[in-house]
């Protein structure tokens, strides 16, 4: 009888330990700077245009100017649900940062972004969410 309540008792502790894996591995996402910068007098960018991530990455967008700045989702996979996240707020001040966990709002496929104001000067560029079994190297 006490065998069982033991064996069940580490049956338990072992569900446990596996529940909890998922946020282990979340926890050892890379993190992806993307800045904001003018390359040249008003000829803003985000650099690099192109990256890819994965699951449990964070993307850092980083403002390097003095013009506000943010990021709005044009195209996303069909399955993917960024709530308020498809239009993200201004960054100010150099060096704030607007920042985005690539958690389960992210699907797998491309997402094409804008600065809202400067989109129609070029500021815009794609990340690619890729299966954690795919290497990338940004
Ligand atoms: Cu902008």
């Amino acid at each position: 009888m006490n065998h069982v309540i033991t064996l069940l008792l580490f049956a338990g502790l072992a569900t446990g330990a596996l529940a909890r894996q998922p946020a282990a591995d979340d926890a050892t996402g890379r993190v992806i700077v993307i800045k904001m910068v003018d390359k040249s007098t008003a000829q803003w960018r985000f650099e690099p245009e192109t990256v890819t991530v994965h699951p449990g990455d964070t993307i850092q967008w980083v403002q390097e100017d003095v013009v506000p700045h943010n990021v709005e989702f044009k195209t996303v996979p069909d399955d993917a649900n960024l709530g308020d996240a498809v239009m993200g707020p201004f960054v100010f001040a150099k060096g704030e940062v607007y920042e985005l966990k690539i958690d389960e709002r992210f699907t797998e496929g491309l997402y094409d972004y804008i600065c809202t104001p400067h989109d129609p000067l070029g500021m815009k560029a794609s990340f690619t969410v890729a299966p954690a079994s795919v290497d990338v190297t940004n």
